[in-house]
């Protein structure tokens, strides 16, 4: 399985994460870095995984997001997107959308309080939408 792997890390123990790092896996397999240009075209995505405060303390790589479409339509449009939260190899929480009819649209966000805010609520399900519409941008 291919997915996009989002680190965020806290080098300064302030509290705000303020490093990134985006990378290509199959499996447990590190394909590469994103480019450059990926990273331009990830801005967004990364601004939104900040505010999920899904980050490590300084260097480490423990929390991440595993970011993966579905199309078992193989028509080339996903039918699903879905986001796992890890805490190392352990999906501690998930996020999913659903395009149901398979006409481009997501008419389903499955969310819990993606952003650790202590709520689960429409801007969850928005931030879902927000790291879905990102991640497809990039057309991987
Ligand atoms: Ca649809
Ligand atoms: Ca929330």
């Amino acid at each position: 399985m291919r997915y996009l792997k989002v680190i965020a890390q806290d080098p300064r123990d302030s509290g705000q994460p303020d490093s990134l790092y985006f990378r290509f896996y199959e499996g447990e397999q590190l394909l590469r870095e994103a480019t450059m240009l990926e990273r331009q075209q990830l801005t967004t995505l990364g601004t939104t995984y900040l505010k999920c405060a899904w980050f490590n303390a300084g260097d480490r790589e423990e929390r991440h997001l595993r970011i993966f479409s579905l199309n078992p339509s193989a028509d080339g449009t996903p039918e699903s997107v879905r986001l796992h939260f890890h805490e190392g190899p352990t999906i501690i929480y998930k996020a999913a959308a659903h395009d149901l009819d398979n006409d481009g649209a997501f008419e389903v966000i499955l969310s819990s309080d993606v952003d650790n805010d202590g709520h689960a609520n429409r801007t969850d399900r928005n931030r879902v939408r927000a790291l879905v519409r990102a991640f497809l941008k990039l057309g991987w």
